[in-house]
């Protein structure tokens, strides 16, 4: 049976790229149906997901399974994407490491393959304090420091978006559909406040569309993904989400240490020594904290 993708989602059709197709204008895209089983899950089916499709006579189709998945982002939901670019500005608005770090552990914990942060603005302010992101760069992220309007680091993000699909995630006002535009002007998107005031409009469903970029890659059109669903993580499952504490739990006395007030702990012992930063270990407080609290409110 014919493999395809999802790339968008309207009113009950679904429609699909094949396999063999490049992703180039939407006019090539082939509508299908669901299956009628696959109609009464909620969420069977979703922008990104790889699925197995029968052709009818009249030139539409029909989806008759989805593939497993390798990465599932939710609200909006998208299925498959291989790279995130958290993105904050240098300035206006200033970085908030706390939801950096919310951004990081959701990526993470949707299980997206590449991790990315991109300082945009650098226009505004061309120094900014190296400390600040060591150790983002010790956890094994990568950081690229750029300017929709004055195009620095805007070649280094086209490399990137190469043979991938990628999301762009972060609060609104950073530039992150500037940085589209600048990347790619066919893309054209909206910007600035009007934008964010039309796309929160409540007409405009959130939903996810993916978009080829000229040079190559696809990125996801979203209004974007909030933090907020961190309190559906396991509170023991956390610390997998800081790639420098991995290691580290294995040193816990007990294995059910949730690294805040146990002893003989690998993560604390850790920051005691100065070998993890304070400042994600607190960001990893501040959001078991934010489990604990859904926990109780059941
Ligand atoms: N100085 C400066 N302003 C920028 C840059 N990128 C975006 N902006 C401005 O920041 C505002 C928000 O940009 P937008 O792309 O809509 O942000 P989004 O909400 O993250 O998509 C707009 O007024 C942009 O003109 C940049 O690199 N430098
Ligand atoms: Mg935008
Ligand atoms: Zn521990």
């Amino acid at each position: 049976m014919p493999i395809g993708q999802v790339i968008k989602t309207y009113n009950g059709f679904y429609y699909v790229k094949k396999e063999e197709e490049a992703l180039t204008v939407e006019g090539e895209l082939l509508s299908c149906r669901l299956r009628g089983r696959m109609k009464r899950e909620k969420g069977a089916v979703v922008t990104g997901d790889m699925v197995e499709y029968a052709l009818l006579g009249d030139g539409t189709g029909v989806i008759e399974q989805c593939l497993p998945r390798k990465s599932m982002l939710h609200r909006p939901a998208v299925a498959n994407i291989d790279q995130v670019i958290i993105t904050f500005a240098v300035k206006s608005p200033d970085i908030n490491s706390l939801l950096l770090n919310r951004f990081l552990v959701l990526a993470e914990w949707s299980n997206i393959p590449e991790i990315v942060i991109c300082i945009n603005k650098l226009d505004l302010q061309a120094n900014i304090a190296n400390d600040f992101f060591k150790p983002y760069i010790e956890a094994g992220y990568r950081v690229i420091f750029a300017s929709a309007h004055n195009g620095q680091g805007i070649g280094e993000i086209r490399e990137l978006l190469k043979g991938k699909v990628t999301v762009f995630a972060g609060p609104s006002g950073v530039g992150k559909s500037s940085l589209l535009n600048a990347i790619d002007e066919n893309l054209s998107l909206g910007t600035g406040v009007i934008s964010e005031k039309i796309k929160r409009g409540k007409h405009t469903t959130r939903v996810a569309c993916l978009l080829p970029v000229s040079t190559g890659g696809i990125v996801v059109d979203t209004p974007g993904f909030s933090a907020a669903e961190l309190d559906h993580l396991d509170k023991h499952m956390l610390a997998e989400y800081f790639p420098e504490f991995r290691p580290l739990v294995e040193k816990c006395y007990y294995n059910t240490c949730t690294h805040s007030h146990e002893p003989d702990c690998g993560v604390k012992n850790a920051l005691s020594a100065g070998l993890i930063s304070q400042e994600r270990y607190e960001a990893y407080l501040n959001i078991l904290q934010t489990i604990l609290e859904r926990k109780k409110a059941y």
